[in-house]
């Protein structure tokens, strides 16, 4: 960390790893963001799982093994779960592998049927699946449109994890945000209860207790902008008087009105995501909600 940390903010334009975001308290923050009014993406890929499961499930296939890199809660994916009888085993993969346990015997609970095999691995590097003693095609569950915050070597690399996983014969399900009017996407970034500002500054408390820097969240505001040339909203912590911080043996400086860029969250247009995913995989169907803010993909490689 405190290596990424010194490189990120050494850079003309200072960055921070967005995965920093992601401690405790982090993770409940970003969890509120899911649920608030401004913030479409969860409830509308939410309602189109809810709503083509059936479809989506004859897709599938009649024996379905699902494996979900970054499973997190597998809130989604309980949706499926409940909708198709068809999903013999489940391989929910996460980094935080206490969590991912957790979870894994709460599942075993609530599907009974389901054999369950958690791994824990960074889906980021190539990955070797558990034995599982039932049969079935190889869907990978990929929802939440966090192929968004990949940057273009991320996505290609991740890629070629999913292929690997897949095999010939299997298939990805992936939810993709969308492009849309600049408000929807601006307000989806810029809540009015200042939750995302709060998510967004975390990353300097996470950074502070692992490495016992001194930010002070008060020199900093959140902006999030959309990028029209790149597609992307991008996050910021601008800074509000110049000052500096010691980071390890390295003292950054800091001037007023100068920012840390801390995400990208990249919306694609159906044809810009089919064109960057042609090299690995075909899109065979989507589905996509009534304003069309929203897609689920299904594909082939
Ligand atoms: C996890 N990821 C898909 C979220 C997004 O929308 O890019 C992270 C997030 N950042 C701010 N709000 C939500």
């Amino acid at each position: 960390m405190l290596r990424e940390v010194q490189e990120g903010l050494a850079q003309p334009q200072k960055s921070l790893p967005s995965k920093y975001f992601y401690d405790r308290y982090g993770s409940q923050l970003f969890d509120k963001i899911t649920r608030l009014e401004e913030y479409y993406p969860t409830r509308t890929e939410r309602k189109l799982l809810e709503d083509y499961a059936l479809e989506i499930g004859e897709y599938l296939g009649d024996r379905v093994l699902l494996i979900e890199p970054g499973s997190g809660s597998s809130e989604k994916t309980r949706i499926l779960l409940d909708k198709l009888n068809t999903i013999t085993g489940y391989i929910p993969i996460d980094i935080s592998g206490k969590y991912l346990q957790e979870v894994a015997k709460e599942l075993r609970r609530e599907y009974p049927d389901l054999e369950i095999s958690p791994l824990g691995a960074d889906y980021t590097r190539p990955i070797q699946l558990p034995e599982l003693s039932v049969e079935g095609r190889r869907i990978v569950f990929f929802p939440g449109s966090t192929i968004g915050n990949f940057k273009r070597e991320t996505v290609h690399r991740f890629m070629k994890v999913v292929t690997d996983l897949t095999g010939r014969e299997g298939a990805f399900l992936i939810g993709v945000d969308l492009k849309k009017d600049v408000e929807v996407l601006e307000a989806a970034y810029n809540d009015s209860k200042g939750i995302t500002a709060a998510f967004n500054k975390n990353i300097l408390t996470h950074i502070n207790d692992e490495l016992g820097t001194g930010f002070d969240l008060e020199k900093f505001n959140h902006r999030a902008i959309w990028n029209e040339q790149e597609g992307r909203i991008e996050m910021h912590l601008v800074c509000k008087e110049s000052h500096e911080v010691t980071v390890g043996d390295k003292t950054i400086s800091f001037q007023k009105g100068e920012s840390i860029h801390t995400e990208n969250s990249h919306k694609y247009s159906l044809e810009e995501f089919r064109d960057m995913v042609a090299p690995w995989f075909e899109v065979k169907q989507v589905w996509t909600d009534e304003n069309d803010w929203f897609s689920l993909q299904y594909l082939e490689p």
